[in-house]
């Protein structure tokens, strides 16, 4: 999975960018977006680590793509083109993030600090690139009917009529996926790289004396978008400060601060539910593991997560949920009590399953 951070230049897309990668980055080489990976916190899996004594721990990841800084410097807002766009199309998710707080050393593109109007505007940019997309494939379809028959026309003309529709709702202000009726429609477009099907987050970049106005300042940007983007206010700066604290010392800072859930893991867990995911782990001595897939995915393909071998020779998968080994205190009770499940590959992974997967090659 894949998210690409866009927005307004000197919004605080880099500050956030490098808070949820804890400054874990690659340079892009030839142009390429900065690349980080983010570690999913997820306290299940600190507990399994402990009830199997694994030597090692490894979280579920998630990698973030940061927008550079315009190449003709602060001043003027360049539009999503070029390979910022490709790499955009290539992401799972958006984040937006727009600028609530305020700095006389940090001048706002439009000389305004409204965290409302800049999202709609992101918005608006992000529907201008999807109209392009739209207008390209029109023209060639139009061009396409000409020369055919009749009969060969009717895969095109649904397809036009299904493009027709998309651009009128971008004009209205709606995102390309609130169009989509069905699978069949969802498949017409899926090679077009629109930017509004994918699930989007709109991250308000707030100040930290706005910490405690954070419900307010999300109801309002929320308002104010004509889209159920999620909106997740977070102060930048103030994480990406405490990111590069020991975790002693960065709890103790939050509870100072009264600030009991790191605004990282909201915008991850924000992601994480409108991208589908769900985790689930494999433990064992050597090391206790934290995946994460789509729900719904279905056993033997989670198995191909863990190993292309596993997947390959899946034969079942034994599994028990978090809680009941959690309950029953360790593996071996639980299998006394006949909670270890057997299932097979058609089996529809659940969030918090603990895994072993049988195979054979
Ligand atoms: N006071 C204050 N400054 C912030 C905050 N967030 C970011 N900044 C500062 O604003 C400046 C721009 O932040 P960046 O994260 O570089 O913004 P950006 O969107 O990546 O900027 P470009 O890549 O140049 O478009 C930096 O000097 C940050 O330290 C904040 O919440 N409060
Ligand atoms: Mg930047």
């Amino acid at each position: 999975m894949q998210i690409g951070i866009v927005g307004l230049p000197k919004s605080g897309k880099t500050t956030l960018f490098m808070a949820a990668t804890r400054g874990k980055v690659q340079k892009g080489s030839n142009g390429e977006l900065v690349r980080g990976i983010a570690k999913i916190d997820d306290n299940r899996l600190e507990k399994l680590s402990e009830i199997y004594d694994s030597k090692k721990t490894t979280s579920a990841e998630i990698l973030y793509l940061d927008s550079p800084p315009p190449k003709e410097g602060f001043g003027k807002h360049v539009g999503i083109e070029g390979n910022l766009l490709a790499h955009l199309q290539g992401c799972d998710e958006l984040i937006i993030v727009v600028r609530e707080f305020s700095d006389a050393s940090v001048p706002h593109i439009n000389n305004t600090l409204d965290p409302s109007s800049d999202a709609v505007e992101l918005l608006m940019d992000l529907s201008f690139v999807d109209q392009g997309i739209l207008e390209r494939r029109l023209t060639k379809l139009t061009e396409g009917l000409k020369s055919r028959k009749a009969i060969d026309k009717k895969p095109i003309l649904r397809e036009q009529d299904l493009l027709e529709r998309i651009s009128r709702s971008l004009n209205a202000g709606k995102p390309a996926h609130e169009v989509l009726k069905n699978e069949q429609e969802t498949k017409i477009i899926k090679g077009f790289g629109l930017l509004t099907t994918k699930p989007l987050i709109v991250a308000v970049n707030i100040d930290e004396a706005s910490i405690d106005r954070s419900t307010d300042i999300e109801k309002r940007v929320s308002d104010a978008i004509e889209n159920n983007a999620k909106v997740v206010p977070i102060c930048t700066k103030l994480e990406s400060e405490l990111s590069e604290m020991n975790t002693q010392d960065e709890l103790d800072f939050r509870n100072e601060l009264n600030i009991k859930e790191s605004g990282i893991n909201r915008l991850v867990r924000a992601s994480y539910d409108s991208l589908g995911l769900i985790t689930f782990f494999t433990t064992s001595a050597d090391e206790t593991r934290a995946w994460s897939i789509k729900k719904g995915t279905e056993a033997q393909m989670a198995a191909g997560q863990v190993h292309t071998d596993m997947q390959r020779g899946f034969i079942r998968a034994e599994i028990i949920s978090y809680e009941q080994l959690i309950y029953c205190g360790n593996e071996s009770i639980a299998r006394n009590k006949g909670l270890l499940r057997q299932e097979g590959k058609n089996y529809a992974m659940q969030d918090g399953d603990v895994v072993k997967f049988l195979f054979n090659v």
